[in-house]
């Protein structure tokens, strides 16, 4: 309780707020995470399904696996960590920004104002081609998608998830707005493994300049060590608790 009271006061005072969030953040939503027992990666192969090779050996394969996440994710709603974040970031008297890794946008079906999207979305497909019109992102939420393989309107290439495979570079300007955002009074990273990058290096930075940090997660990370305060819990349940406690004074 102590330090939820401490991370509230830090919030309290900050004029600045930047949130880092992770699969952590959508599990009690139903969204599985990629490690841990229940992660996806324990089943998948991120060598087979995200990554360009992959999608250029087996497009059908990927998709498949896409369309089975889409699915799952479409049935899924915002949990009590999102409603809380997206609540901050409307918060008219400071300026909270959430930088994400999450690709299932619970985050705007929250209604979340200021978010950065660093690996994508699943409700996005782009020409896996990069044709000039089609290298641009189009918003495709079918459930499921009426062909195996999407096809780019433009030039009628194979068009795929607009998310970050690894190997693949961010988009610019969401690393350029990430950055941005390190620089804050406080600096918190919810429910993510820390360990893949450069996402994860956003908590050293924000320490570099002056931010205080602080981690939420169920079990320790590489970041905790980089932290100011490391919280063991759920999202969904300390998020409440400490908005609960912002409410109270
Ligand atoms: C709870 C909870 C609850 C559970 N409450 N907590 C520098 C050093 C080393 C390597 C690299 C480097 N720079 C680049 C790399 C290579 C690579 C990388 O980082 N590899 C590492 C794994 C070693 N990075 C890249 O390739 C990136 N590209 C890049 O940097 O380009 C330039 C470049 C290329 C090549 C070489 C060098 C430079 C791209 C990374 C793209 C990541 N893509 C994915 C898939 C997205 C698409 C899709 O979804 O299909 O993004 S991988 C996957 O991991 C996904 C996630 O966004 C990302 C992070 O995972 P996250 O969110 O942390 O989830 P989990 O499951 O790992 O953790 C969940 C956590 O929640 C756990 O800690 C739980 O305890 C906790 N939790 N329930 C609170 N209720």
């Amino acid at each position: 309780m102590e330090q939820l009271r401490a991370l509230a006061s830090r919030i309290r005072t900050a004029r600045t707020v930047t949130v880092m969030t992770g699969a952590g953040v959508s599990a009690a939503s139903g969204v599985p995470t990629f490690r841990g027992p229940e992660g996806l990666w324990r089943s998948f192969r991120p060598e087979d399904l995200a990554t360009p090779e992959a999608f250029e050996r087996d497009p059908a394969l990927v998709w498949e696996w896409y369309g089975w996440r889409r699915a799952k994710v479409a049935s899924c709603r915002p949990n009590a960590a999102h409603d809380v974040l997206a609540r901050w970031s409307r918060d008219d008297l400071k300026q909270v920004r959430i930088v994400t890794q999450n690709v299932d946008d619970l985050h705007l079906r929250a209604g979340t104002r200021e978010l950065i999207r660093l690996h994508g979305s699943l409700w996005e497909v782009k020409c896996f081609n990069g044709c000039a019109v089609g290298a641009r992102a189009w918003r495709d939420d079918r459930v499921p998608l009426p062909h195996p393989v999407p096809r780019c309107p433009h030039c009628g290439g194979p068009a795929r998830p607009a998310v970050v495979w690894f190997g693949e570079s961010l988009d610019e300007s969401d690393v350029d707005r990430a950055s941005d955002a390190a620089s804050c009074e406080l600096f918190l990273t919810v429910g993510t493994s820390a360990v893949v990058y450069p996402a994860a290096g956003f908590v050293r930075l924000a320490r570099s300049r002056g931010a205080f940090t602080a981690e939420i997660n169920l079990e320790p990370t590489p970041a905790s060590s980089q932290v100011s305060l490391s919280i063991l819990g759920a999202a969904e349940e300390v998020l409440p608790a400490i908005d609960q406690l912002l409410a109270s004074v």
